[in-house]
């Protein structure tokens, strides 16, 4: 593992773009379950009751619930070792650098990274189904609160700031996130199971570029047929090592 982590590092001080995927594998040492892992959560609910636009119509409250409960979990989490290493190799590269995350969770910007896009929305936002306003929301509420009402116009149609499945990603975001997949030296994938579309695309379009891809994770993934090197492992642990070999390289 350690030669191949060399391997990576020797490339990556070299680049000028470097382009970070990230997925929930990340943030599971700051406590914040996966979702397809042994105890994730897409094991304990399903997508349908949950995570989908009908589920909402059907049911906002019930939604909201959950959604709420995973904000009181996610409030109290930290970023770890892989997201300040993160941060670190933005300090690096500067504008040559760019973090697409699916995550809600929030941990990147609380670790100081800058240049992120958030492809699945961000759990401490919510969106206003009435006035339109999208707002920072970082309260926890009582359950007879749910759902909120909005902070402007007071309606209760409100939902969580999130992409479901079958609803569309922000258009300009995602062409974007296309963009830096296929313009990058370097894409590095990690903590992502690659099982989520678009998202799960832009390894192989940065693969099919010509970009060295470099994915870790600590196990193989969909997106493992894709990169030149698979670093097997857990991200808090092998990308404070990536980051400090990077530096030593870059004097
Ligand atoms: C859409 C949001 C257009 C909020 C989530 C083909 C083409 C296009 C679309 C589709 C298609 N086929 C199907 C679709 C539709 C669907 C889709 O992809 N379905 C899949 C399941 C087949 N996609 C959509 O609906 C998307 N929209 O395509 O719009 C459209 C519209 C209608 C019809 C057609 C097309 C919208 C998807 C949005 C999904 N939103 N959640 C919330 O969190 O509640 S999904 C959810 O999955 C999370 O957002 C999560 O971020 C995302 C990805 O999961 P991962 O992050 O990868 O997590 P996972 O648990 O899977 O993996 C964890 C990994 O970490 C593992 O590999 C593990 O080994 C690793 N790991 C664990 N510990 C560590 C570690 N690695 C390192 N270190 C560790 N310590």
């Amino acid at each position: 593992m350690i030669e191949r982590i060399k391997k990576a590092a020797d490339i990556i001080k070299n680049a000028k773009r470097i382009t970070v995927l990230t997925g929930a594998g990340i943030s599971k040492a700051s406590g914040i379950p996966t979702f397809r892992d042994k105890n994730g959560l897409w094991r304990k609910y399903s997508i349908e009751e949950f995570a989908t636009p009908q589920a909402f119509k059907e049911n906002p409250k019930k939604v909201w619930q959950w959604y709420n409960q995973r904000k009181k979990l996610i409030k109290q989490a930290k970023p770890n070792k892989a997201h300040y290493a993160l941060a670190e190799l933005e300090e690096l590269f500067k504008d040559g650098f760019a973090l697409i995350t699916q995550n809600i969770d929030n941990l990147h910007r609380l670790a100081s990274n800058r240049r992120i896009y958030e492809l699945h929305g961000n759990i401490f936002q919510t969106k206003c189904l009435v006035c339109d306003k999208v707002y920072l929301d970082e309260d926890v509420y009582e359950d007879e609160q749910l759902p909120p009402a909005c902070r402007y116009c007071k309606s209760k149609k409100t939902r969580p700031n999130v992409v479901w499945f079958g609803e569309s990603l922000d258009t300009s975001m995602i062409k974007k996130a296309m963009g830096l997949a296929a313009t990058c030296d370097v894409f590095i994938s990690i903590g992502t199971s690659g099982a989520v579309m678009p998202v799960a695309k832009l390894p192989q379009i940065a693969q099919y570029m010509g970009r060295y891809v470099v994915e870790f994770n600590a196990d193989y993934s969909t997106i493992s047929m894709f990169a030149d090197d698979v670093i097997i492992g857990k991200a808090e642990e092998t990308l404070p090592l990536l980051v400090s070999l990077i530096k030593r390289g870059r004097g």
